[in-house]
């Protein structure tokens, strides 16, 4: 399907937009997951102003797709999604891990359009496979996604879900991997060697789509054929840059969860108008 041109661009600055909420979220001086959020924004971007039903006003209709923070520790980027869809108010973001406040460090329960407590990393996608089985047994349509981080394939959990979502056929069940090639402590394949990751989730029995996680055709493209997939759950191994669009923050591992500076700060919001 060929996507207007209007639309990629709106969607594209749906991305920079999150990504400029995100460095607003953490302000200066606190610490704050700049890398991550911002490798997976255009993916997020595209879920929530595009691809899934959701409604802001009934956030637990029953209609709605699901989608799962399981890399929760970028909690900032979901909240920005949520916000500028109008589940909450945007200027309520830079109040993000007050004492008390609603929007806390990691996603969780209570939090409107949060449908899971996530951040332990391994654990998103097997809430996300017993999500797409429930409704899969309830003969529902609604879909369910779930953002997995590269470093968090580091968990068992994760393929025990992936074997368990092929054999029960979960083709509602799309999971994102953010390919962005650091953790939080070094490079992949320093610390832990992924790869072949697509060929991994290929043997798992998945629907495997390679794209590039910042081309917004590539993206919608994509989503649409895990949609049309059926018998089978979908991957979409997004290859992503840490850090995308902060210059001084791209591709490197001290961004993982760094302060900023107050030039940072200032220079990071410059480079993301
Ligand atoms: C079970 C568990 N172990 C360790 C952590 C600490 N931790 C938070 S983020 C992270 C690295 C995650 O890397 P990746 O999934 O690649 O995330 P990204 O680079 O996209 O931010 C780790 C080890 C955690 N949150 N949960």
């Amino acid at each position: 399907m060929a996507y207007g041109e209007e639309m990629i661009k709106a969607l594209k600055d749906r991305g920079q937009q999150l990504r400029r909420d995100c460095i607003r979220c953490i302000g200066v001086g606190v610490a704050g997951h700049v890398g991550g959020s911002c490798s997976s924004a255009d993916l997020v971007a595209a879920l929530y102003f595009h691809k899934m039903k959701v409604d802001p006003e009934n956030p637990e209709w029953e209609g709605r797709d699901y989608f799962l923070l399981s890399k929760g520790h970028v909690a900032i980027l979901q909240y920005a999604a949520l916000a500028e869809r109008g589940f909450f108010p945007v200027d309520d973001l830079p109040h993000c891990k007050d004492i008390g406040f609603y929007l806390q460090g990691h996603p969780h329960l209570g939090t409107p359009g949060i449908e899971a407590g996530t951040g332990s990393l391994g654990q998103g996608l097997s809430l996300g496979s017993g999500m797409a089985l429930g409704l899969k047994m309830d003969g529902k349509p609604n879909r369910v996604y779930v953002l997995v981080g590269d470093g968090e394939m580091d968990e068992g959990q994760i393929w025990e879900a992936a074997m368990s979502s092929s054999a029960k056929k979960l083709d509602n069940l799309c999971a994102i991997i953010d390919n962005n090639g650091l953790q939080a402590q070094g490079r992949i394949e320093d610390r832990l060697p992924s790869e072949p990751i697509a060929d991994k989730w290929r043997a798992f029995g998945w629907n495997v789509i390679e794209i590039d996680g910042h081309n917004m055709e590539e993206i919608l493209t994509a989503l649409d054929e895990a949609e049309g997939c059926k018998g089978r759950p979908t991957a979409i191994v997004a290859h992503t840059v840490k850090g995308k669009g902060i210059s001084f923050a791209e591709n490197q591992v001290g961004f993982h969860n760094r302060a900023l500076t107050k030039e940072e700060y200032d220079k990071a919001l410059e480079e993301l108008a």
